[in-house]
């Protein structure tokens, strides 16, 4: 196809916003996918608000979204089998002679190549192709990345626009220098307003050229490029370039008079990622994606979204008081895979409300009680259901969020779902040591929200693991170079919220993990001390007791404490053992480093429990340090 008919297909005014960009690599890309896809017409989006709201004006028009009771909320559905990421068909595209490893899902970059090819011939027919133009990160920014979507899904357009800076005249700014990231996604053939041909689902990642085709789905993780596609892109980009792509949180802790130091976290899906960020008293920069680059010494991050694509499983008025008065007040939000009922408004499994019995919900007309093909009982929300949100409409967010600098970090989270191992929060001794020990041997128990057996423990590097796009080894070696040059690297915390006692119930309260917080801050500041364990360093009764009165007025008891920080020998050293027995059998390229630091972790809980049996109690740790 030629430049005349890309014109025919854009019109005038669409085929101009195109050429003002002045980047002649981003119109081949356009034009070849033009062709390919061959959809009946094409928009370009820019960054005017009349664009945006026309992209949510297409949403609803086409049926990928229906208005809900509440101003500007609305609803779209996913199929019933396309409900969450597709690991097993997310795939990189490898040249011959490239091997990211063992745990890592790759094919032949030439067979992958012409396999999606042919699925996107003429898949766009009879539909409308959106283009549209995104910064990851601030613009105007060192740590940023410029990045186009072509997508047949208005829903996915929309979403980007509410979780990603728009970046039509950033590209404009570079000009033909941008170097873009490329995302290709098509729903494919619809039936009842769902991918139908969800057996063909692909998500074929091309490193080389930075390019991601996702094909025959809809759900967010799969389809809205910025995000999970992106990352696996941007984890290759930081490793060539020295800096690092993480699956975390920033947020500003506020510590004494006004003090705001900033965290970064990372946590595997559905282990209170989210709630962290938004927690009550502090403000949010992200929630999910963060870029790390170090800048006179010390460590920058930035947000590489603007929004939340977050579960909205378990939010309550309770517990998270901020996110139900934002679902609930009149802002743009998506709702997706929820229970819609006869009012109109959308409902959600754990939201401490009563369900109706009825409505509308991913399965399509639902009762309770109703069944799927293979006779399971269907929730009234996916326990995957999720809200889509822009940060702007939160009054937690931070100030500094599109700062192009980004926030100085001076601590970084390590937590998962671990009911009988790690105490709730613990500071590493210096940054290897937290990067072994706490990020590269993150694990957490699977939950009700995955398919299968339920408290199996899953182990989970960085909580990146889905994600990585280089090898496991070299991940680990870049994590450990990045804070190695550092003079005063950031503080590298392990935290817990899920600890049970013998009897299955959990040891913490859900509002607790403030407290941690803020004993973190305090120790990024060097104003509290420490018990030194086998382990790390733990929090002292008396500071822990004064932040509890303080921050949530509540009296903590020297027994709860006694539960909470009660060193588990047994557990670690069989955390070690599993740890070290992944990385030996499954990770060619681990470092030897990394054996070193756990056999020496496993030296010193041997050696405390040589001395005071299994379980210790902080107070006889406390003598010691
Ligand atoms: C996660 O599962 O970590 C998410 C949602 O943030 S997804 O976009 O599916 O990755
Ligand atoms: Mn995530």
């Amino acid at each position: 196809m030629d430049i005349k008919l890309l014109k025919a297909k854009c019109g005038k005014e669409n085929y101009e916003k195109l050429l003002a960009l002045k980047n002649p690599s981003l119109v081949d890309f356009v034009i070849k996918y033009v062709a390919l896809c061959n959809p009946e017409r094409v928009f370009v989006c820019n960054d005017s608000e009349e664009d945006i709201r026309y992209i949510r004006e297409e949403a609803i028009r086409t049926g990928e979204e229906k208005k809900l009771a509440i101003d500007d909320h609305t609803v779209h559905f996913d199929g019933y089998y396309d409900q969450a990421r597709d690991k097993e068909n997310t795939k990189f595209l490898l040249s011959k002679g490239v091997d990211l490893g063992p745990d890592i899902n790759a094919m032949d970059r030439e067979e992958g190549l012409k396999e999606i090819h042919d699925i996107l011939k003429d898949i766009m027919q009879g539909h409308q192709l959106y283009i549209s133009f995104f910064s990851l990160g601030p613009t105007n920014s060192e740590f940023s990345i410029p990045c186009v979507q072509l997508t047949d899904s208005s829903y996915v357009a929309h979403s980007e626009n509410l979780l990603y800076r728009s970046g039509y005249e950033e590209f404009k700014r570079l000009g033909g220098s941008a170097r873009f990231f490329k995302f290709v996604h098509s729903e494919g053939e619809l039936e009842k307003g769902v991918s139908k041909n969800v057996a063909k689902r692909r998500i074929y990642i091309g490193l080389q050229e930075g390019i991601v085709y996702s094909v025959n789905t809809q759900y967010g993780g799969n389809t809205i490029g910025l995000k999970k596609l992106a990352m696996r892109l941007a984890i290759n980009r930081a490793s060539e370039e020295g800096w690092l792509t993480e699956h975390m949180l920033v947020m500003g802790v506020h510590g004494p008079e006004g003090r705001v130091s900033y965290f970064t976290g990372a946590f595997p899906s559905l282990c209170g990622k989210t709630s962290t960020a938004m927690l009550k008293g502090e403000t949010i920069v992200g929630d999910d994606i963060a870029y790390l680059r170090k800048e006179d010494g010390e460590v920058r991050a930035v947000n590489v979204e603007k929004g939340i694509f977050g579960i909205i499983m378990g939010i309550n008025k309770k517990d998270d008081p901020e996110i139900w008065e934002i679902l609930h007040s009149p802002n743009e939000i998506i709702f997706s895979n929820v229970l819609i009922g006869e009012d109109n408004k959308p409902y959600w499994i754990g939201m401490g409300e009563e369900i109706p019995q009825k409505g509308q919900n991913y399965s399509g007309e639902w009762w309770a009680g109703k069944k799927d093909a293979e006779g399971n009982e269907i929730t009234p929300s996916h326990r995957n259901a999720r809200f889509t949100i822009s940060l702007r409409n939160l009054k937690n967010i931070d100030e500094r969020i599109d700062d192009p600098q980004g926030v100085v970090v001076r601590g970084i989270i390590y937590g998962g779902r671990d009911s009988d191992t790690w105490v709730p929060v613990e500071e590493s001794f210096d940054w290897a040591h937290g990067i072994i020990t706490k990020g590269a041997s993150l694990e957490s128990e699977t939950t009700a929200a995955t398919l299968g057996e339920e408290g199996v423990r899953k182990f989970n590097l960085m909580s990146n693991l889905d994600f990585l796009s280089i090898p496991l080894g070299r991940y680990i070696e870049n994590n450990l170079n990045f804070g190695a040059s550092l003079k005063n690297p950031p503080l590298i915390f392990g935290v817990n919220y899920f600890l049970k006692d013998k009897g299955g119930e959990y040891l913490n309260a859900v509002e607790d993990k403030i407290i941690w917080l803020k004993w973190m801050e305090r120790r990024a500041h060097g104003e509290v001390d420490a018990i030194k364990t086998p382990t790390g360093y733990i929090p002292q009764y008396k500071d822990l007791k004064r932040l509890f009165k303080e921050v949530l007025d509540k009296d903590y008891s020297e027994e709860d404490y006694i539960k909470q920080f009660t060193l588990r020998i047994p557990e670690n050293l069989a955390k070690i053992e599993r740890i070290v027995e992944i990385y030996k059998t499954k990770v060619p390229d681990a470092p030897d480093i990394l054996f070193e630091v756990l056999e020496e972790e496993e030296k010193r809980l041997e050696a405390a429990k040589a001395e005071h049996g299994d379980y210790i109690a902080p107070a006889v740790l406390d003598r010691e340090s």
